[in-house]
């Protein structure tokens, strides 16, 4: 596989590929796995994941690349093999997330911003030679009364940038990730107003990328779709395909090779039909697919429920979730095909 940021950015981005954001923190994972009455230790952090890297059809055919939390990346399976060999394996690429989460933001209620800059340039060697060839960074927008603030979006976006700029002096392809939260509280707004916030988050961090000399061609961009909030969703798919393409295209410059969505509390199902019906009906100057979480790994999780006879079954939901959201990123998926799975 080539060094070249622009080869492993494409390569993220292939037809018919996305990501696995498997990435979750330790408070997050602990989460997820309380929804399913399992203790979040080291041990059951491995096993999850590691039925995850193995599921062959789906690594080899849908994931392009996996974001790995840093317990992650230098964890090994359980007969030894580390898991960053497992995914190369696969044939998908091992990539970090480096942020260290969304604090709250001195001086700005109820708005965050994300910490990791300090030190950064050293981690990133250190990931690199553990095998990352991507990052990950996430900057968190809360819609709300009176929210979100210029300064926040403007001190997120400015760190981002920072980020982006020293992932690629060390070789590393960003993944800049502004989310505009749908299942923020109140999660009440429309989504006029979503796509108000987007288009503005994303006019200030392609503003501030080019500020700080991030070459665009060597980043992938990880964006929320345009959609209304969590407790009042109404828009029809039909909607948020268009009211998405629309803000992207007012923001996203063509010299970006893929934008790779996160998924943002939808529904699995919401997310592909989603992804499929920009694909299907828009001619577009990138790549659009995904980068999902919860809508990758949520019927996979269920399934598997923490024990060891279930793993193939686990298994079998994540490969198909995969296949579905594959079909979606070359604009092909039809619902007939859950109905039929
Ligand atoms: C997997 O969750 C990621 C990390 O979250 P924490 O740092 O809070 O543990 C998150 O950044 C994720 O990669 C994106 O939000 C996409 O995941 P979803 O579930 O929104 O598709």
């Amino acid at each position: 596989m080539s060094d070249r940021l622009e080869d492993i950015a494409l390569a993220m981005v292939a037809d018919g590929k996305g990501l696995l954001a498997a990435d979750e923190s330790t408070s997050t994972i602990k989460k997820r796995f309380d929804t399913i009455g399992l203790d979040s230790t080291e041990t059951s952090r491995r096993d999850y994941r590691e039925m995850l890297f193995r599921a062959d059809e789906a690594m080899k055919k849908y994931i392009s690349g996996v974001i790995l939390f840093e317990e992650t990346l230098y964890q090994k399976a359980a007969d030894g093999t580390p898991f960053v060999d497992l995914i190369k394996a696969a044939g998908s690429i091992p990539g970090i997330k480096v942020d260290l989460g969304a604090k709250p933001m001195a001086g700005f209620p109820g708005e965050t911003i994300t910490e990791g800059l300090d030190g950064l340039r050293e981690r990133l060697a250190d990931y690199y030679k553990a095998g990352a060839r991507f990052a990950k960074w996430r900057g968190v927008i809360a819609i709300a009364d009176g929210l979100p603030t210029w300064g926040s979006i403007k001190a997120n976006s400015q760190a981002l940038a920072r980020y982006a700029a020293l992932c690629q002096e060390a070789g590393i392809v960003p993944i800049v990730e502004p989310e505009v939260l749908m299942d923020g509280a109140p999660g009440t707004h429309d989504i006029a107003k979503c796509a108000e916030v987007t288009e503005w988050v994303l006019r200030t961090v392609f503003t501030d990328l080019y500020d700080a000399r991030v070459k665009l061609e060597g980043m992938i961009l990880k964006p929320n779709m345009v959609i209304d909030g969590k407790n009042a969703r109404k828009a029809s798919v039909a909607q948020v395909a268009e009211a998405t393409v629309k803000v992207l295209k007012a923001t996203v410059p063509s010299a970006v090779p893929g934008i790779a969505f996160l998924s943002g509390g939808q529904t699995t199902e919401e997310a592909t039909a989603h992804l499929s019906a920009m694909n299907s009906a828009y001619d577009m100057p990138w790549k659009l697919t995904y980068s999902y979480g919860r809508a990758l790994q949520d019927t996979a999780l269920k399934a598997w429920g923490g024990r060891s006879e279930n793993v193939a079954a686990g298994q079998r939901a994540f490969t198909h979730r995969a296949r579905m959201n594959s079909l979606a990123a070359t604009g092909t998926w039809q619902q007939d095909l859950e109905k039929a799975a």
